[in-house]
Formats: C-alpha cells, sequence, structure tokens
C-alpha cells in the first residue's frame, strides 16, 4: 500500500472508530449511558476545543511540511485518542482535513453512510426495545425526508464549512469564513422553505415555531438504536425524546451556560427581537445598528456575537446570550438525564421535527429585522426583457421552458436545441421566438425531436446500507428525481453587450406571495450581446445550490464510485436528489421564478463549472461571491405584493408547473 493510501485507511478508521479494534479479539464495548459526556458542535468550549487541536494538527504539519507533516499531525491524532471527551478528536480531523489544503489534497472524508452507517440508518430499521422509532405522527409521514442520509451530510458538513469558534488556522487567528452569519440564517432558512413544501404535499400545515419555551412539545422523536462510534471504538447511543414533553432548566455540567434557566433564554429571545425590530442593539453599552450579517453571528452565537462570552460557562452578565445554541442544548437535554438526543450533533439534529420548530422560531427573529428594511428598489434592474403572462390565475411566461431527460435526445447540444428549436430567427420560416412552448414535440434538423413538458417527475428510491456491529442489511427509502433542463428566453433591450446574473426561485403556487416560501433553485452569470434575443440553456445538475459533482441514484447504489467521496468543500451543499420537492401523485403546483441581474452582482473563478454550492458554502479561502443579499430578491418584503412587482418589471417572470412523483 502507498504511504497516501495508508493516510486514507488511518482517516477512515479514525472517523468510523474502527481503529481501535484492529487486532483485538473482543468485540467493541457498548457505551450507552456515558460516564462522560459526549463531544457537541453546539456547546461552544466543546468546538472551540475541536479547532484548537485542529489548529494544532496544521502546525504540525506545517512545521514538517508535505505529505510526511500530513502523517505526523495524524499520528499525533492518534496519540489524542481517549484524552479527549467522546467525539471530539473525529470533530478535530473532519476540521483539519476541510480547512488545511495540503491534507485535502491528500486524503478524503468517506461519505456519512459509510463513516457511520449506524448514524444515518432509516428509524424505520431501527426499533430498539421493542418501540417502534421515528417521529410521532402525523411527523412521520416526512421521516423519509428529514432521515434522508444526504440532508443530514450536508447539514453536518456546512458546520464543518462554517465553525462558529472561527476556521482553524497554524497560526491560532480563528476568524469566520465571509458573511459567516448572514449564510447562517440564509442556509437554514432554505431548509425550512424546502421543508415546507414538502409538508404542504402530504397535507400538513409548514413548520410552527417553537417559541413558547414552556409549551409541551406534541411531536416526539425516537431514535431506535440510532448510535456512532468514537474513535476509541465505544458507541454513543442517542435517546429518545417523547412526544408532550417539556424543556427545563438545565442542570449538571450545563447549568452554568448563559440561556440555562429557561427565564434567561427567554430574556435573550425578547432583546434579539427587540434589537431586529428597532434595529439596534439597544441595550449594549454602546449601541450598534443591526445587520443581517451581526443578527446572525448573534443569535447563532459565534465569536462575532455582539456579546461573544467566550469560551468557559462562567460569563453569566450576556444580554444577547447564545440563544440557538443553548436551544440545541434545552432540546437535547429537555430533562437533563444523558445520553443527548439527535439535536445534539449536526449530523442527526435534522431527523428530529423540533429541530424545524427550534430553526423556523431562530428565522422568526431574521424575518423581524427583514421586514423593517426598506424595500429593493429593482430600478437597477438590466436593460432585458423577458416575456410574462396571467392565464385563469396562473402564470403562463412563455419564455421559461422545460425539457426532461426523456424530451431530448440521448445525446444532445443544449445550446444549439436552445437556439434551433426556441430561438429567434430573421427568416420567419425558422423564427419560434414567439412560440409558447407548453408541452409541445418541435422537430429538429437532425429529424430528432424535443419535447417541451410543465411537468417535473421525482421518484421514491430505494439503496441498501450496511449497518456496523452487528453487520446488518437495511434498505432506504429516499427521493429523487428525473433530470430536466432549463431554456429561458431573455431579449437585450439596449444595443450594448449585457453581462447578467441569471437567478432561479421555486414556491408551492399557494405560497407565491409570502416572500420567505421561495427555494433558491440556481444562479448563474450570462452574457448577453447588443440586442440579442438568446435562447439560456442550463442543465439542472449544475444548480449552485448542490454539491458537485451531482450524485445520481446509480451513484449511490454503488458502493465503489468515488464521486460519492467528500472532496472537503468542494462538495459542500445539498444533494442533488433533493433539489425538487417530492410534490404529489397527482401533481403539485408550484411556480418557477426567473429575474436577471447585473452581471457584476457574482463573482465567479473563470472555470465554468465551478465545484462547490456558491449559494450555500461560498467559495474557497474567498469572499461569498454574490454581491447582493443572500436570497435577493426574497430576502424583503413587497409592499405591493410579488405578482405586482413581476408585472411592473420586465427583468422577472415566472411560470406555473407541476411536480409529480412517479410511483408515490
Ligand atoms: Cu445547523
Amino acid at each position: 500500500m502507498t504511504q497516501t493510501g495508508d493516510l486514507q485507511t488511518k482517516v477512515n478508521d479514525i472517523l468510523s472508530g474502527h481503529g481501535k479494534e484492529k487486532g483485538a479479539s473482543a468485540p467493541t464495548p457498548v457505551e450507552t449511558a456515558a460516564s462522560q459526556r459526549h463531544f457537541s458542535p453546539f456547546v461552544n468550549e466543546d468546538l472551540e476545543r475541536a479547532v484548537a487541536l485542529a489548529s494544532e494538527l496544521m502546525r504540525i504539519a506545517e512545521n514538517k511540511g508535505g505529505e510526511a507533516g500530513v502523517v505526523s499531525a495524524l499520528q499525533e491524532i492518534e496519540q489524542k485518542s481517549g484524552t479527549e471527551i467522546p467525539g471530539l478528536v473525529q470533530y478535530a480531523v473532519k476540521l483539519f482535513i476541510t480547512h488545511y489544503p495540503q491534507a485535502r489534497a491528500l486524503v478524503k472524508v468517506k461519505p456519512l453512510e459509510e463513516r457511520q452507517p449506524n448514524l444515518i440508518a432509516p428509524s424505520k430499521a431501527l426499533k430498539f426495545a421493542g418501540e417502534e422509532a421515528g417521529s410521532t405522527p402525523p411527523e412521520n409521514i416526512l421521516d423519509f425526508w428529514r432521515e434522508d442520509p444526504l440532508i443530514n451530510e450536508h447539514h453536518e458538513h456546512w458546520h464543518i464549512v462554517y465553525p462558529m469558534s472561527g476556521r482553524p488556522s497554524p497560526s491560532g487567528g480563528y476568524e469566520l469564513g465571509d458573511r459567516h452569519g448572514e449564510l447562517f440564517a440564509y442556509m437554514h432558512e432554505q431548509m425550512i422553505a424546502r421543508y415546507d413544501a414538502e409538508r404542504l404535499a402530504v397535507g400538513l400545515s409548514r413548520v410552527d415555531r417553537f417559541s413558547d419555551y414552556r409549551a409541551t412539545i406534541p411531536q416526539g422523536y425516537n431514535p431506535g438504536n440510532l448510535r456512532l462510534r468514537n474513535d476509541d471504538g465505544t458507541w454513543y447511543q442517542f435517546r429518545a425524546r417523547p412526544a408532550g414533553a417539556t424543556i427545563s432548566d438545565l442542570t449538571g455540567d450545563f447549568a452554568k451556560r448563559p440561556g440555562a434557566k429557561l427565564v434567561n433564554q427567554e430574556a435573550f429571545r425578547d432583546r434579539l427581537f427587540e434589537a431586529a425590530k428597532t434595529g439596534i442593539f439597544q441595550e449594549l453599552p454602546s449601541q450598534k445598528p443591526v445587520k443581517i450579517d451581526n443578527l446572525g453571528n448573534t443569535e447563532e452565537a459565534n465569536i462575532n456575537s455582539v456579546d461573544y462570552y467566550g469560551s468557559g460557562n462562567e460569563k453569566n452578565n450576556l444580554i444577547y446570550g447564545n440563544h440557538h445554541n443553548d436551544g440545541h442544548i434545552h432540546l437535547m437535554l429537555f430533562d437533563n438525564i444523558s445520553p443527548f438526543g439527535v439535536m445534539a450533533e449536526t449530523a442527526t439534529a435534522v431527523r428530529d421535527p423540533i429541530f424545524w420548530r427550534w430553526h423556523k422560531h431562530v428565522d422568526s427573529i431574521f424575518h423581524t429585522w427583514k421586514e423593517q428594511q426598506p424595500p429593493h428598489d429593482f430600478s437597477d434592474a438590466p436593460p432585458v426583457k423577458i416575456r410574462k403572462a396571467t392565464t385563469n390565475g396562473k402564470a403562463t411566461s412563455l419564455d421559461i421552458i422545460l425539457c426532461r431527460q426523456d424530451g431530448l435526445p440521448a445525446e444532445f447540444n443544449g445550446e444549439q436545441i436552445a437556439s434551433e428549436a426556441f430561438g429567434y430567427s430573421e427568416n420567419p420560416e425558422q423564427n419560434n421566438w414567439n412560440t409558447d412552448f407548453a408541452n409541445t414535440t418541435v422537430k429538429l434538423s437532425s429529424g430528432e425531436t424535443v419535447t417541451t413538458t410543465f411537468e417535473l417527475l421525482t421518484q421514491m428510491e430505494q439503496r441498501q446500507i450496511q449497518l456496523d456491529d452487528p453487520p446488518e442489511t437495511v434498505t432506504i427509502d429516499y427521493l429523487s428525481h428525473d433530470d430536466f433542463y432549463y431554456f429561458i428566453r431573455v431579449e437585450n433591450s439596449s444595443d450594448q453587450i449585457q453581462k447578467l446574473t441569471v437567478r432561479i426561485f421555486l414556491a408551492p403556487e399557494t405560497e407565491v406571495e409570502d416572500w420567505s416560501s421561495w427555494i433558491e433553485m440556481d444562479k448563474f452569470l450570462y452574457r448577453l450581446d447588443g440586442s440579442q434575443r438568446a435562447v439560456i440553456f442550463r442543465r439542472a445538475d449544475l444548480s449552485s445550490v448542490i454539491r458537485k459533482p451531482a450524485l445520481r441514484p446509480e451513484d449511490l447504489a454503488n458502493p465503489d464510485s468515488s464521486l460519492r467521496d467528500q472532496q472537503p468543500w468542494c462538495d459542500c451543499g445539498w444533494p442533488y436528489t433533493m433539489l425538487l420537492p417530492r410534490g404529489t401523485r397527482e401533481g403539485m403546483e408550484f411556480r418557477l421564478f426567473v429575474m436577471f441581474s447585473s452581471g457584476d452582482d457574482l463573482n465567479l473563478p473563470e472555470q465554468p463549472e465551478c465545484c462547490t454550492s456558491i449559494s450555500y458554502c461560498g467559495l474557497q479561502d474567498t469572499d461569498y461571491p454574490d454581491k447582493r443579499d443572500m436570497g435577493y430578491p426574497f430576502n424583503r418584503p413587497f409592499p405591493k405584493g410579488i405578482s405586482s412587482a413581476i408585472a411592473q418589471y420586465d427583468n422577472m417572470a415566472w411560470r406555473t408547473i407541476q411536480i409529480r412523483c412517479k410511483n408515490l
């Protein structure tokens, strides 16, 4: 085996907890009631210690340099095993690999379902002590979605890329990523918009925020036999949060946290809402204006909070507290009994319905601030025109055209189809510019055909995963969809070249007037010649929100597919399989929105297929690439309504489409 191969094996062993059992004949011990509490990245001092350890590894690696340096760093980490609280060393290794270029060039973090299969198995396969696992009805209808391994991996990975204690660095000066607070707000808000769309599809109402901390929580979550394996080979078993429980004042290890007492959490909550509403952090010794970024930082709370409490639990004179993190701690330890519930881990928290209720509450603080902001002034729109129409209350822009894979030739050139099938021509015989292509089949000069559609298709798929100890194969039901493509027509109203940012969003048809319901689907650059009438071709698998490369069911079912390895950073983002909401068996109406803003908004590297999710993860080692507020234009109220703004401006349009699940 090469040295790099050894290195990869070492990393795999640490992250899967298999290192320590090698050569030992006894089975690994099961540790259900931990004598020592487990690591949680929502506990500031735990994360600070993990970041410090990752930084120490960077220093070791840097001193020696090159591959030998990375080897030395990982040797050091093996010595640390057992000296830190369980779970911390694994987190430090993930931080090190993600944030240290020489390490990520040499080794990969394997997919979560390979590293820790027992942590992502569906609850239906995890019955424990005879009890039904999963969430209580009716929430269990969406267990498949909340428990999707790739969504959980996305959430885990995002927090590794954006640690709230700052990114590890050899010099020890920890800094947050660019616009961390705003992105913390935006990424979680987008997850909720997507979850809301799933809820509406199954007849549930949108998520109800958890804002009354004294109220009982009707939605329970039982993780069953969900467990993770620590780097020392011991297991950590998660505990159920029964329906009808309440949270209470924290005792023991967490008694000195700023928000340990509910009365303090309530005071922090009220002050955060007050700051959001008035636009000023009023209670600070010197008042500070509220911006979305410092509000996100303070709410999380991370090292750039306006009153960060630093490491140590002792400081008790906080004004805005540690609201979001302490909320996770209350909800993972609602009755002060260990072990923790799934809210303790970024790789499991989203499985629990309370995660969504908590984050909807967190989100409502950001929304309160956004509601106070002046509406966008769209007079800075580039001089371009996309046509729109309304027919019987449905949006029917003829410039928004979709094709599924099954409507296109097996091999095709998208740009060529765009101009031949849908484009403008001086020759009236070949001019298709004014045709409405709703469910139409077009014959190309090659003899092949192209069929447009307003129905996108999803389907439930299955794949197998292999559990650990004892080895057992379980089936995961998961959502996926047929590949699809956008063809968007736009006319340059000026004779000047226009560089454009194309922004695509989607919302359930019933929610289109609510700016918080819009799901970002994509953003990218396009260049128009003077007076050009162009048809933009865009593949959905290049979406700015998804991790790259896009993983399809055939990749997920193939354990040998190297596409599945995490290539730290590059592949941060939402899973491609979940790009579309599931819709319904009959077909659920959604609205697809397209907007053009100035191309100066987006600052993308030269290579056209930039690998990361620029929307949810930004770009590595450089500023967030979109100059606009995240979620633009749906990050502000529309005083006269979204429909009227769209009617008024030439640079935006929308179209009603359907999303149908083929095998529900
Ligand atoms: Cu999170």
